[in-house]
């Protein structure tokens, strides 16, 4: 792969030096979180990865350049313009040949995290099948891609705007192991359980770490998905947040919502629905999974 990456030099330095680095996605930010906080989350997630003996690597694209690791100014640039495209896969070629600027999905951030030669990656929740997609077919470009490419993701689970039990059946079908760390729950995001139990469960960022490594010596390509439950003093209950949900998605559905404009709807509603609790949520759980993902890249 020589397409060329824009390093910041924290990253071009632990590359060359071989230490831990974590990839971080930036669509999260631009249409998953609202303005100051998704900056100010980015950046507290940056340096918790440092605080760990990591180095973070926020990818994004702007204007037209793939950036791996981004500094003060990009990052608002990021969090604060209206001009940014969520770019996943099928998006990349359209954004970077127009010079546009692009945050991008778990996806996208996955596959430019796999050019760089970066193994660990670390968001919030993933994309997977959504509710009533045997109808509309919408199952997020996030599974294929994990199917694919050697790049861990640890998130806080599957988001119950999703189907979840389809979405495990889905992991299930494209050989994608899931292992929750220390629970026998599999999380929902905002909540610690989801109503499944957890495929696999690993209790130690070691543990982790050489599941990793024994699934690609064996040529076993694609991700493992590590999903790591939300911590327990900023859950939001499942059945709480299920109410909440059904709401969201029936007003999706009476505005025509469709494609990709359906997650950072869904997610845009809850935060106003419940005036900051699902918000508060969000970011400790990206925070916790920021201080796992460094644990594991160290230990990998
Ligand atoms: N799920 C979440 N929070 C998010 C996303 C998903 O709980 O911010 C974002 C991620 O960037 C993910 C993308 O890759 O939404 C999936 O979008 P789609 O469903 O359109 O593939
Ligand atoms: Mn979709």
């Amino acid at each position: 792969m020589t397409y060329p990456l824009q390093f910041s030099a924290e990253v071009a330095a632990a590359l060359k030096e071989n230490r831990p680095i974590v990839a971080l996605e930036s669509t999260i930010i631009a249409h998953g979180m609202p303005w100051p906080k998704n900056v100010e989350t980015a950046r507290e997630v940056e340096s918790i990865v440092r605080s760990r003996g990591a180095v973070p690597a926020t990818i994004a694209i702007l204007n037209g350049n793939i950036h791996v690791g981004l500094d003060d100014a990009q990052m608002d640039l990021l969090g604060n313009s209206k001009d940014v495209w969520k770019v996943s896969l099928r998006d990349m070629p359209y954004v970077v040949s127009q010079k546009l600027h692009g945050a991008t999905t778990v996806a996208a951030t996955m596959r430019i995290a796999s050019m760089a030669g970066i193994k660990v990656f670390v968001t919030g929740g993933i994309g997977g099948v959504h509710r009533g997609a045997e109808k509309t077919m919408d199952i997020s470009a996030d599974l294929t891609e994990m199917s694919m490419t050697n790049v861990a993701v640890v998130s806080a689970g599957v988001k119950s705007i999703l189907d979840i039990g389809l979405t495990l059946e889905y992991l299930e079908t494209l050989g994608i192991p899931v292992v929750t760390f220390n629970s026998d729950d599999f999380p929902s995001f905002y909540s610690r359980k989801s109503g499944f139990k957890t495929p696999l469960r690993l209790d130690t960022p070691k543990a982790i770490a050489d599941m990793l490594k024994t699934k690609w010596d064996l040529g076993l390509n694609g991700s493992v998905m590590i999903a790591n439950p939300v911590p327990a003093d900023k859950e939001v209950p499942f059945e709480k947040m299920e109410s909440y949900i059904r709401e969201a998605l029936n007003a999706a559905d009476e505005k025509g919502i469709k494609g990709k404009e359906t997650t950072p709807y869904l997610l845009k509603y809850l935060a106003n629905l419940t005036g900051g609790e699902s918000l508060a949520a969000n970011i400790s759980l990206v925070l916790n999974n920021a201080r796992l993902g460094a644990e594991i890249a160290a230990a990998l």
